[in-house]
């Protein structure tokens, strides 16, 4: 037995001195870009994405239409394993063939729904118009469009339907798939439209364009596309039946891959990673974990991970501190990973990126997991919360929440990620709620305006810079104390995000 002198820190611990901030200290120089997998000192990654945000590997959080969202705003995400290989090779391929520009519809109503409802849906999401489809799907027969201007407390009765006052579809200006997007861009402006509705011949909504995504368009230039400027889409993938998931993965077009595990530092592991490389060589790319130190970051490292994941027990849904007693603050994880990636790098002249997995809780913690070195991050809870994530809304008490379980939960019974033989013994993981928060789009924008105005105090422009300039201090148990009280205080409308 060893005790290791340290104590195990998460980011709430730390807070970021100010540097000095420079004139060219400016939110578009600001670059947040990041290498997501392994690639040679001085040369680019060839996997690099304009955000640093990643979605994580969970049936919660990972669909085509997250992928889709999540690509379109610069990050990437994963698509979960635990699912049968068809399914999941079935959901790489949807997003991969899917037309930039064009999105699901974020909300959408059954025709029987009231007003107050639709009141309620369109207030909660900041949004000004829905979709009814005959089953209140984003697939569903479109039957019309409801916005905030077709009805008002003072004139309707907020238990009327939303069949009384929606624009049925035979009045609306619709477009077959086949359009273009810049034929839909043109269509938008000319006849002054807010929404095109894309109908396939069998009536169903196949996706919409808005015209606010001009100004989405601009203010996130970089998607994160593959050479034929399809979105680009990673894939969970385990130790156990990978010698027949990963070929059809790659088949279905997966960008890149990821070992899905609580526990990487394993044997397991180094073996898929090896049979990869002998399999495809470099054409295919494999991140692994997750481990929490340096030394199991080296040895993923030398078995030939394209990325190594960083993160036990800090997952906002994990229990698996409390039923294994395993993990480690997800702040002293990364500061020890990130010294073996560095000195890795050093040693070898490859730079393996380092993904920080779990555990933020608030914005201000995705700019200390930068401070700490990570390359990028994968949430589960942060993307859970937004239209676009797969699980359902739910309406508790007149508040809007999102259901979010963890992979080792009894809900999602994932036995491969947690090593579980006999499927899953014991849980390691809640099935619960988050709090609506609305659009993808609208939140991710925030978010990187945040972490951008922490890197300008901080006299930033880049994140390598930002993790070699950054001085962090240790915050006391009492300003902790006081902080949460005062954060206990304040109610802002954007305070739960
Ligand atoms: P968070 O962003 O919700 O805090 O954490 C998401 C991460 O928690 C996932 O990417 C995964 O590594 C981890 N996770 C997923 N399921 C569980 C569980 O059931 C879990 N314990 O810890």
């Amino acid at each position: 037995m060893q005790i290791l002198n340290e104590i195990s820190r998460t980011f709430g611990e730390y807070l970021l001195l100010p540097n000095l901030t420079t004139e060219d200290c400016t939110p578009d120089r600001i670059d947040l870009s990041a290498p997501v997998v392994r690639h040679r000192v001085g040369e680019a990654s060839p996997l690099r994405i304009a955000t640093p945000l990643v979605g994580a590997i969970m049936e919660a959080v990972s669909s085509p239409r997250m992928a889709i969202a999540v690509a379109q705003v610069g990050g990437l995400s994963f698509i979960h394993q635990n699912q049968t290989i068809a399914a999941q090779a079935q959901m790489v391929a949807a997003v991969k063939q899917h037309k930039a520009g064009f999105r699901h519809s974020d909300i959408n109503v059954k025709p029987s729904a009231t007003l107050s409802e639709i009141s309620a849906l369109l207030q909660a999401a900041e949004r000004d118009i829905a979709a009814v489809t005959d089953d209140g799907s984003a697939s569903g027969i479109l039957l019309g469009l409801i916005s905030r201007n077709d009805f008002h407390p003072s004139r309707h009765s907020f238990d009327d339907t939303v069949e009384s006052r929606m624009r049925p579809v035979g009045q609306l200006v619709i477009a077959p798939p086949s359009i273009s997007l810049s034929e839909a861009n043109t269509l938008i402006w000319d006849r002054r439209l807010d929404v095109l509705p894309i109908v396939g011949k069998d009536g169903r909504l196949e996706s919409i364009v808005l015209r606010r995504d001009y100004e989405l368009h601009k203010q996130f230039r970089d998607e994160t596309i593959d050479a034929a400027k399809a979105f680009a889409v990673g894939a969970g993938v385990n130790s156990r039946d990978y010698r027949e998931r990963i070929p059809a993965l790659v088949e279905a077009g997966a960008d890149v891959l990821c070992l899905d595990s609580s526990d990487g530092y394993s044997q397991y592991q180094a073996d898929v990673l090896r049979w990869v490389r002998s399999e495809y060589g470099d054409t295919v790319r494999i991140g692994a974990g997750n481990v929490v130190d340096g030394q199991a970051f080296g040895y993923l490292a030398e078995a030939g991970a394209d990325f190594v994941k960083v993160g036990i027990g800090g997952g906002s849904i994990c229990i698996t501190r409390d039923q294994k007693g395993i993990g480690r603050g997800q702040a002293s994880a990364l500061a020890d990973v990130v010294t073996a990636r560095d000195a890795y790098a050093q040693r070898t002249g490859e730079y393996v990126p380092v993904c920080s997995d779990g555990g933020i809780l608030q914005d201000s913690h995705m700019a200390l997991a930068f401070a700490f070195g990570a390359d990028f991050l994968m949430m589960g809870r942060y993307f859970a919360r937004f239209d676009e994530a797969p699980s359902p809304l739910v309406r508790m008490e007149g508040q809007f929440f999102k259901e979010y379980w963890g992979e080792g939960s009894s809900r999602a019974r994932n036995a491969s990620r947690y090593g579980q033989h006999e499927g899953l013994m014991f849980e390691e993981g809640v099935d619960g709620y988050v709090p609506y928060a609305g659009s993808l789009y609208d939140n991710v924008s925030v978010t990187l305006a945040k972490i951008k105005a922490t890197m300008i105090s901080c006299g930033s422009t880049s994140l390598r810079q930002f993790h070699e300039t950054a001085r962090l201090v240790e915050v006391s148990h009492q300003s902790w104390l006081q902080n949460t009280e005062e954060v206990s205080l304040r109610s802002t409308p954007s305070s739960g995000r």
